[in-house]
């Protein structure tokens, strides 16, 4: 059994409907009949509002769920599973890495995030106050401060500082163990960390250049020192002329069989302990595409782990 953890939210996103991302994939996994060889985690968090505010949207009610995320991550590695996150908005990622560092608290811990964007902003530096856009500054511990553009409230710098916290350690990766792929939509606050740090980007240039074979080693090879790799899926990584089923489209981005290829590459790598596939948005989408297209991703994803479908998906 292979577990599936999913997150019908989409509380962290900057448009409402990601959360639906969620059955739209799970139905297709039922037509394909691979539903059943999966254990399926739903993290409910039975939490109406919460306390809100314009530097950090919704992040009480995000700090919950991504609590709620970290136990289930934590649990299925313990009992010796690779979880597969399903989630509906990237702020679950927040959740996710700290359920790693639970689980292997000594672990080194390198994240691929394939994205456009970098999710680098804190309440400090976001102008939406999308608690997606924050995932990563948060699981780095950071405010970047330097670059600050705004002036948070002492309530909401609570909830961060917690945010930050989730599962029980601040700074649980490193920016040099962070690899992006295909990113190619940031803000200078962003660009003054990736730059401050050295944050590897393979840029889509880079990656339509490339065998996929020479770039998953390439990846690979940059988290060499790490004893354990996340890989993180954000739906809009994918070419935004033709995938249209996300919160942001933006194009210049990764075709879905390039996607699927390289996906396929790197979790065959030993040392990958969780997957996660974020931001499909069916109300956006336009017949099905993008949601037909992360099906596939998650369909190789599994196939990969030795999970083979049983009739053909792609039938809507
Ligand atoms: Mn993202």
């Amino acid at each position: 059994m292979s577990v599936i953890i999913t997150v019908r939210s989409d509380s962290g996103a900057g448009f409402r409907g990601s959360a639906q991302g969620i059955a739209a994939l799970l139905d297709l996994a039922t037509k394909s009949g691979i539903s059943d060889r999966l254990e399926k985690r739903d993290c409910v968090v039975s939490f109406a509002e919460g306390f809100t505010s314009v530097y950090a949207k919704n992040i009480e009610k995000v700090l919950y769920i991504c609590e709620e995320v970290c136990l289930e991550v934590c649990e299925s590695l313990v009992s010796g599973h690779v979880p597969i996150v399903i989630s509906g908005d990237h702020s679950s990622a927040t959740g996710t890495i700290a359920g790693i560092k639970k689980a292997k608290p000594e672990s080194r811990l390198g994240i691929i995030w394939v994205d456009a964007h970098a999710d680098l902003h804190t309440p400090y530096t976001s102008c939406t106050g999308n608690m997606h856009g924050m995932t990563l500054a948060a699981s780095l511990g950071m405010d970047n401060v330097a670059c600050l553009i705004r002036d948070p409230d002492k309530m909401t710098l609570d909830f961060w500082g917690r945010f930050k916290r989730i599962g029980g350690l601040s700074e649980k990766i490193r920016p040099s163990d962070i690899v992006y792929v295909t990113l190619r939509d940031l803000e200078a606050q962003e660009s003054h960390l990736i730059e401050k740090y050295g944050i590897r980007n393979f840029t889509t240039k880079e990656l339509r250049d490339m065998k996929k074979k020479v770039l998953g080693t390439l990846i690979l090879k940059h988290l060499k020192d790490c004893t354990d790799i996340y890989l993180s899926f954000d739906t809009d990584s994918l070419e935004g002329s033709i995938s249209k089923g996300t919160g942001l489209p933006v194009d210049n981005g990764i075709m879905p069989k390039e996607a699927e290829e390289l996906i396929g590459i790197i979790l065959k790598d030993p040392k990958v302990v969780c997957f996660e596939i974020t931001e499909l948005n069916p109300s956006f989408d336009v017949n099905h595409a993008t949601t037909n297209m992360v099906y596939h991703i998650l369909e190789k994803a599994l196939s990969v782990l030795k999970i083979e479908p049983t009739h053909k998906a792609n039938s809507r």
